[in-house]
């Protein structure tokens, strides 16, 4: 059986984008500000040709699909909008020792975010792994969100599974939140609630369990090779990361230094070499300075 490693968070704060910069390429939908999840997505090894089974709740058997045909489809139409979740089969090598699950985002008002929260808990459940993705726009004292994300990571460390906390920059377009620590609490804020909950965490490439990224710029890198691919919604979100990069690299945009930069290849490797061990508050505590090294040795300010 694969090891499962399940991504979690509040609705829209980049679950689905992580999932797709893990796997470069596409499969998961994004949003632009309201819930877009709803089903889980679990993305396994395949062969080239295996369809993608697409369960709903009045039925144990899975309706298949054709990858590509699956993709052209409204996903909030029926029949697909009834759906609890959907598997997909794919032959990539990152997937031969595990699973990557997306799930819906907790705390989303009326009904749905009530259904998306069942949903997404039952994928807790069932997880080897969590993986809790942080935005840098919160966890903010006194931000309304931030007690949503203190509940998750209260409910990581509960549930007695292995951890990890990926910390993205959603709010990369305002000035400064282009760097996932330019809010100078957010660390302190997990590292103490992960101690008083009494969790250890994993560290990711053996350095720290808080892990910092930018899975847009991961995306714009991959995409970057062949931009003419791009099609509606996703041409105009890569515009705006492109004009964004270009402004804080001055006009330099490096395609290369940008994947680099996004620290998601580090992540996948972690993943996918399943280095999954717990880990001590000091070395949590050592996680700013080493972003700032590392930013300073890649940007130069
Ligand atoms: N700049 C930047 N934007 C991001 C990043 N990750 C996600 N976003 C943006 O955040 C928005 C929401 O992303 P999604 O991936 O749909 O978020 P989600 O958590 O899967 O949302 P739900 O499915 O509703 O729970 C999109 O507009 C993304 O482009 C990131 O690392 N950097
Ligand atoms: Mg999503």
């Amino acid at each position: 059986m694969a090891y499962k490693i399940a991504i979690i968070g509040q609705f829209q704060q980049g679950k689905s984008t992580l999932l797709n910069a893990l796997l470069a390429e596409s499969f998961a939908d994004i949003g632009e500000g309201l819930p877009t999840t709803h089903a889980i997505g679990e993305y396994c090894f395949g062969k080239e040709g295996d369809p993608v089974n697409v369960f709903d709740k009045k039925s144990h058997i899975p309706t298949d699909y054709d990858l590509s045909e699956y993709l052209k489809l409204d996903r909030n139409k029926e029949p697909l909008k009834s759906v609890t979740k959907v598997r997909f089969r794919l032959p990539k090598k990152s997937l031969s020792e595990i699973e990557l699950v997306d799930t819906p985002g907790f705390d989303a008002s009326g009904p749905d975010g009530a259904a998306d929260a069942a949903i997404a808990e039952a994928a807790i459940d069932s997880a080897d792994f969590l993986l809790l993705l942080a935005p840098n726009t919160q966890l903010d004292e006194g931000y309304e969100g931030t007690k949503g994300y203190i509940k998750l990571i209260r409910r990581c460390c509960d549930s007695g599974k292995p951890f990890s906390v990926v910390i993205n920059c959603k709010g990369s377009a305002k000035e400064k939140k282009w760097d996932p620590l330019g809010n100078d609490d957010i660390v302190a804020t997990i590292q103490a609630q992960i101690q008083q909950d009494g969790g250890a965490p994993a560290p990711i490439d053996g350095h720290s369990p808080i892990w910092t990224c930018n899975a847009a710029w991961a995306w714009y890198a991959s995409a970057a090779v062949d931009p003419s691919a791009l099609g509606g919604r996703a041409k105009e979100r890569f515009d705006a990361i492109h004009d964004d990069l270009d402004r804080h690299f001055k006009g330099k945009v490096d395609v290369d230094q940008i994947r680099q930069l996004s620290r998601i290849d580090p992540l996948r490797d972690f993943l996918t070499g399943q280095g999954l061990t717990s880990c001590s508050v000091p070395t949590l505590l050592k996680l700013r300075s080493a972003w700032t090294d590392y930013r300073k040795a890649i940007v130069g300010d």
